[in-house]
């Protein structure tokens, strides 16, 4: 058993609701055991056009390898309508192996960690909520790294946003 985290984005559609049902499909996954899930996030495209992002993060167990981890997100992402015209296009759901073990993987296909992942509030505060004292391998540890992300914009929602709140703001 190996444990990876799961960075997810969305800034199409319902993002909210897809993160959580994202969430909800990875868990019945052959092979996967959703351990932790971050808060959720809404933050700035970094790097990006189009709206405000929804991110979260979950830890997860899995006796499947990385590649066929990767395999998973990518059928998961398509599940959830992923469309990718350009790069870092909108989309409805992007699912990325930020973590797997302690593994160094250098592949066409996957790069493990993610090669921003030290650079990125989305990705950092969500890790820091499962796991500050984690150690990142090749750039230290994620509460150290907070500090360089700090003039990104990016603020804690909640993951369920009541039905009554949301008629009430609508007015
Ligand atoms: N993903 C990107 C590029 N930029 N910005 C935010 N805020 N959240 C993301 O998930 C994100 C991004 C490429 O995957
Ligand atoms: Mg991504
Ligand atoms: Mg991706």
């Amino acid at each position: 058993m190996t444990v990876a985290y799961v960075g997810l984005g969305a800034n199409l559609g319902d993002a909210r609701q897809t993160l959580k049902d994202a969430v909800v499909c990875l868990a019945q996954q052959a092979g996967v055991t959703i351990v932790a899930r971050s808060h959720l996030y809404h933050s700035a495209p970094v790097d990006a056009d189009g709206a405000d992002y929804y991110n979260c993060v979950v830890a997860l167990e899995t006796r499947l390898s990385a590649h066929q981890l990767l395999r998973l997100c990518l059928d998961i992402e398509q599940h959830f309508g992923r469309e990718r015209p350009y790069k870092h296009a909108p989309r409805t759901l992007d699912l990325d192996v930020l973590l797997y073990g302690e593994e160094h993987i250098n592949d066409t296909d996957l790069t493990v960690p993610h090669p921003r992942i030290a650079a990125r509030a989305f990705v950092l505060l969500p890790l820091n909520d499962l796991r500050p004292e984690l150690e990142i391998p090749g750039h230290g540890r994620v509460t150290d790294l907070l500090a360089g992300v700090a003039d990104q914009r990016i603020e804690r929602v909640a993951l369920c946003c009541c039905p009554n709140k949301r008629a009430a703001n609508t007015k």
